[in-house]
């Protein structure tokens, strides 16, 4: 689940972002957070107590930082993140390894957490982007999100996010990913992906945020989601 709330008052914000995590706990299997939550609520200040409370349900933590900067910072923040008690941090492969993530991939690894690459993005211009046509370090012509799930499996990635947007994306990441790293897909439910399509596809996880934390009953619409994919199998 992606907690990405929004309320001009940083207590309400709070309570409800706590409100939110209890009635969910027994669907979800890891949450969410990204700077949209940092900025208002503080890492240290806090996020780190919605850290600790999603932890007392025995549930992982994932900051989607959405790492993109030198090394030198890449760093720093991802040490911040692991100090605040993230279990994992979500970086750019756009960055790349020397300088860019390398030190990101070392510090988890030390600490034993997660890296969760971004290959696909689920917005429609991701395809500017992740989708465009560019040519490898041997000179093949690849799509961009191709040569990134190349890089996911050579950097030892944890993970991989690939839009519910672009199921038949899904489809070829994960035949270069194989069955050793899993794909999570954002875009379910508000930015019009299917559960259904991207499971089918590949993915191992869907992210989800909005079709849930702003329903009037967040508890069962993660219960409905949940209910849908069993249904499915
Ligand atoms: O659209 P939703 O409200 O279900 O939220 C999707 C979440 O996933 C949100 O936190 C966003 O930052 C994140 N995300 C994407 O939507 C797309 C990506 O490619 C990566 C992360």
């Amino acid at each position: 689940m992606a907690l990405d709330l929004t309320r001009e008052n940083r207590d309400d914000l709070l309570k409800r972002t706590l409100k939110v995590i209890t009635s969910v706990s027994h669907s979800v299997c890891a949450v969410k957070f990204n700077h949209q939550m940092v900025l208002p609520l503080g890492l240290y200040d806090r996020v780190i107590t919605l850290v600790d409370e999603v932890h007392k349900h025995e549930i992982p933590v994932i900051m989607d930082a959405k790492i993109n900067d030198i090394g030198h910072t890449n760093e720093f923040i991802a040490s911040q993140y692991f100090s605040a008690g993230f279990d994992a941090v979500i970086a750019n492969p756009f960055a790349g390894f020397k300088d860019g993530l390398e030190p990101v991939f070392r510090i988890a690894k030390a600490k034993q957490r997660g890296v969760l690459l971004l290959v696909h993005m689920s917005h429609s211009g991701a395809s500017e982007g992740y989708g465009q046509t560019v040519l490898d370090e041997k000179g093949e012509r690849k799509a961009q999100f191709e040569v990134f799930a190349q890089r996911a499996v050579q950097w030892g990635a944890d993970g991989a996010i690939v839009g519910a947007t672009f199921p038949e994306t899904i489809t070829r990441v994960r035949s270069i990913l194989g069955d050793n790293i899993p794909i999570f897909s954002p875009g379910v439910g508000v930015q019009g992906g299917s559960l259904s399509r991207a499971l089918a596809a590949g993915a191992k996880y869907a992210i989800v945020g909005r079709s849930i934390y702003e329903s009037d009953d967040p508890a069962k619409s993660a219960e409905n989601l949940l209910r849908s994919v069993a249904a499915q199998d």
